[in-house]
């Protein structure tokens, strides 16, 4: 058995988190993942309504009696959703973990310390990473430059980015971005992580709420199929290279502003993707780990099999390095 800081402090068998993700974050999945010893996470934002985020951690409390968590997406808009009330349900239901990402969480990390609900932040560089620290969080979970989604405006991929944390921080970490195997977890481990986040991977796993044909599509997809979006207005996205991409990064490249694009990138279009199976219908999001994805198992199995993976993979590396010693 794996067991590392994170293991031990969120009460989970296998250091491994099914992130946030809007559309996909859905009750069966995180109880699927938190079944599999794993800790899978809601996403609070693919909800309505705060009401309705109440109803899915039901749901998913009626799937699993292992912990989950809940994710809380803070993004800086001219309307931005009701976050205080999203954030009072989660406390009102009575869930212990919670992942807050997007910009400062520090009012939200302060209500949810008073319930003695766990926080892990979930950012992309090791100087947001020591602010969590400094704040509260209880762990922080760091996207590397791989990850789908928003990886930041740094560019640093898991290879620095996680030895870097490492050095840096005191509270337990987590690795994210470019995720999909037990080689990946062996990785992250030995460059001093506590475990792994994953969303691409977990996209591609019998729960996930996504229609077949995307997933089928990310199986045969390569890691050199996502395209970086709005990488001129510093609000870079990594999503599945398409028709609908490639349309923005041109305008954009044209000098085109946000409001050029603002149909094309709508969220209604690509949670249409998902929905009806058109990879072309809108903007959807994936990461380079999409290379590395060649089957569609249950998530729980996949939590397993990842854990396991990575356990043989440490062992026979300490077997093959102790063989040459004692050869030597
Ligand atoms: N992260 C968030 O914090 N909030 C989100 O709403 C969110 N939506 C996502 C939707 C999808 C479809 C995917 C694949 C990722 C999303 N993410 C979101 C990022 C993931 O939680 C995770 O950090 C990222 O996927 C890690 O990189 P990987 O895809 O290479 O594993």
């Amino acid at each position: 058995m794996l067991r590392t800081r994170f293991t031990e402090e969120f009460g989970i068998e296998h250091p491994i988190v099914q992130g946030g993700m809007m559309w996909v974050g859905r009750a069966e999945l995180a109880a699927a993942v938190s079944n599999g010893g794993g800790l899978g996470i809601i996403t609070a934002l693919t909800q309505p309504t705060p009401e309705d985020l109440a109803e899915e951690i039901e749901r998913c409390r009626a799937l699993t009696d292992k912990p989950f968590g809940v994710n809380l997406t803070l993004t800086l808009s001219i309307n931005p959703p009701p976050y205080a009330e999203y954030r009072q349900v989660i406390i009102d239901s009575g869930v212990k973990i919670v992942e807050t990402a997007g910009s400062d969480p520090t009012v939200h990390v302060e209500h949810f310390k008073e319930h003695d609900i766990k926080v892990i932040h979930k950012c992309t560089s090791v100087r947001h990473a020591l602010k969590a620290q400094r704040i509260g969080a209880d762990a922080v979970s760091i996207d590397g430059f791989e990850a789908a989604g928003h990886p930041g405006e740094d560019d640093v991929p898991g290879l620095v980015l996680i030895p870097a944390s490492a050095d840096a921080l005191d509270i337990p970490f987590i690795a994210s971005g470019g995720f999909a195997d037990g080689r990946g977890l062996a990785a992250a481990l030995t460059l001093g992580a506590d475990g792994i986040n994953m969303g691409t991977r977990f996209m591609c796993t019998v729960e996930s709420p996504i229609h077949e044909n995307i997933k089928q599509q990310i199986v045969s997809a390569s890691e050199l199929d996502t395209q970086l979006i709005f990488r001129q207005l510093r609000n870079t996205m990594r999503a599945a290279k398409n028709s609908v991409s490639e349309e923005v990064v041109d305008i954009l490249n044209k000098g085109g502003r946000f409001k050029d694009v603002k149909d094309l990138v709508a969220g209604t279009r690509g949670r249409k993707v998902y929905e009806n199976g058109d990879p072309e219908a809108g903007i959807w999001t994936v990461g380079v780990a999409q290379g590395l994805i060649r089957d569609i198992p249950p998530a729980g199995e996949l939590v397993g099999r990842i854990a396991w993976d990575a356990e043989e993979k440490l062992l026979s590396l300490t077997h093959k390095i102790t063989d040459s010693v004692s050869v030597s």
